[in-house]
């Protein structure tokens, strides 16, 4: 499919007419065409060579090691220092206090394999192309640690990669690798006797609870490998938990049994909740990403929220491991870390729960790090800083310039105190391609400014949407038919397409349909959304 993809590029980039007769080409041209063709292929497929690698180096930087954490479906505010009612989180709670709370965190898409691309190689899902759950990476990617790793890292992969899931064999840019297909599992299933983690390309049992086996194998590689040698080195460590089906490690099944699921107010199925809102929003209500069917079962949402808490506890215990082993073996004061959440939950915004939307609990996530030397204690950024700045800031971090591949922007001076607001990115794009699987969801693109965000959608009759997040910041009051907003609304609308327009991503790739996808409904769940009255007139009437 790769290939498809790659021959679909250049066929778009060297299109031309044969039926026209001012437009046939001559042999030579034509010839000319045919080589640059192949030589593109080549490079395509190729390898990144070693030079290729080697970043140019930032002056004066003193090169750090770096811990990056990941959790899967975090959302922003299900933290004890943010704020929640209830659950514990002690070890981010710590991050923050020691050093940085990115307050205003998102991903440019909402869904795992896509954000863990842009993780990976600093770019948007349009231009690396993991456009959902289930395509890999195109071949010539390059994912940050290969230039860590010419820069002389050691560099260890540990937990979920998910980015082609039927393999689990290590990918480039990794010393050290500990992954497994998919979305793995919490523990050791029942029904699959020979489920296996792959370490370093061979197959491995999985013994316990994946959140803790992953931090003892990273921890055992911090002492076998890291420890012995005098030389700096990078962690990854990508947890499954929080992903659904939710289950805690047993220790912290049932420690939240009795604790209430603070419902936002946007959930309940009232008009004035669904005034001036989007159709497909309603009608998601009740779906699969719907409160009123959720994932098709009759289990109880707040139910789904107890466990993803109680799982929570495995990952917070996770940074804390991490940390106190850098403390103890005298890493703690040249050491990045940075914990950081893939894409955000729905627990019942909107009528939804689960990701993908361009809304706030979607697309925010929960980012906050330490920098000792350069981060100071008790730091708020409130820059909308991305998933696509995270490889350029981890190379920063490393004394490596961003190449220019990369969308993303460094924040490691930013969060320092070092670069002024004005020099910051203005806005921020999101997008999401819509899948045949989910189908409720439809392609959805966005810009989010601190204050405001426009959202945009494609392929459906329906209505976009802008919100005033300063006024507004729970999206209960769409502002699209204000007449004195329209101004700013024609201004988003070209700052998003010039965005992608700038990188030859004003289209939508779609893929196989092999199915019909989720798209079930609960007999006696929420009716079909009315058309809007905004949107109704009498025959013949004008616009
Ligand atoms: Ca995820």
């Amino acid at each position: 499919m790769d290939v498809v993809l790659i021959f679909r590029r250049i066929d778009r980039k060297f299109r031309f007419d044969f039926t026209n007769d001012q437009q046939i080409i001559t042999t030579g041209e034509l010839m000319r065409l045919i080589s640059l063709m192949c030589l593109l292929f080549i490079a395509i497929l190729s390898p990144a060579s070693a030079a290729d690698l080697k970043l140019d180096k930032i002056e004066g930087a003193k090169p750090k090691n770096v811990v990056f954490i990941l959790a899967d479906d975090h959302r922003y505010d299900v933290m004890s220092f943010v704020g929640h009612p209830w659950v514990e989180t002690p070890a981010m709670d710590a991050l923050a206090k020691d050093g940085v709370y990115f307050k205003n965190a998102m991903v440019t898409t909402s869904l795992c394999s896509p954000s863990r691309a842009s993780i990976l190689t600093g770019q948007y899902m349009h231009n690396h192309g993991v456009v959902d759950n289930n395509v890999s990476a195109k071949p010539g990617t390059i994912f940050f640690p290969q230039y860590l790793q010419a820069a002389g890292y050691q560099t260890g992969f540990f937990g979920k990669w998910h980015m082609g899931g039927h393999s689990d064999d290590p990918r480039p840019g990794f010393d050290k690798w500990v992954s497994f297909r998919g979305q793995g599992h919490y523990y050791p299933p029942e029904h699959l006797k020979n489920w296996s983690l792959n370490v370093d390309g061979k197959s491995v049992p999985q013994k316990g609870y994946i959140t803790d086996e992953l931090t003892d194998y990273a921890i055992n590689w911090l002492n076998e490998s890291v420890k012995p040698k005098d030389k700096p080195f990078f962690m990854y460590l990508s947890h499954k938990g929080v992903h659904g089906m939710f289950h805690p490690a047993e220790r912290h099944a049932g420690r939240y049994k009795d604790k209430a699921m603070p419902i936002p107010k946007t959930m309940a199925n009232t008009s004035d909740n669904y005034f001036n809102k989007p159709m497909w929003l309603k009608n998601q209500r009740n779906s699969w990403h719907g409160v009123d069917f959720a994932y098709h079962q009759d289990t109880d949402i707040e139910e789904h929220y107890r466990l993803y808490c109680e799982a929570l506890l495995s990952v917070d215990e996770s940074i804390a491991r991490v940390r106190k082993w850098l403390d103890e073996n005298g890493y703690g004061e040249n050491t990045m870390i940075l914990y950081m959440g893939d894409n955000g939950f729905q627990w019942g915004e909107h009528g939804l729960i689960d990701k993908r939307t361009a809304y706030e609990a979607s697309i925010r996530v929960p980012l906050v790090g330490v920098c000792p030397g350069l981060w100071k204690p008790g730091t708020v950024v409130n820059e909308v800083v991305a998933n696509i700045d995270i490889a350029p800031t981890i190379l920063a971090a490393a004394g490596l310039k961003t190449p220019s591949q990369m969308d993303g922007q460094s924040f490691l001076q930013l969060a320092a105190g070092n670069m002024p607001a004005s020099d910051w990115r203005k806005n921020s794009l999101y997008e999401y391609y819509w899948e045949f699987n989910f189908p409720q969801t439809p392609t959805t693109f966005a810009l989010r400014t601190p204050r405001y965000k426009f959202i945009q959608y494609h392929g459906i009759w329906d209505l976009d949407e802008l919100y005033d997040l300063e006024q507004d910041p729970h999206e209960e009051n769409n502002l699209i038919f204000e007449k004195e907003q329209q101004a700013r609304i024609q201004k988003m609308r070209a700052d998003l397409h010039a965005i992608l327009e700038k990188s030859d991503a004003n289209r939508v790739p779609f893929s196989h349909k092999r199915r019909m996808g989720a798209n079930l409904r609960l007999k006696n769940g929420a009716e079909p959304a009315q058309f809007p009255p905004q949107l109704m007139r009498e025959k013949n009437a004008q616009k």
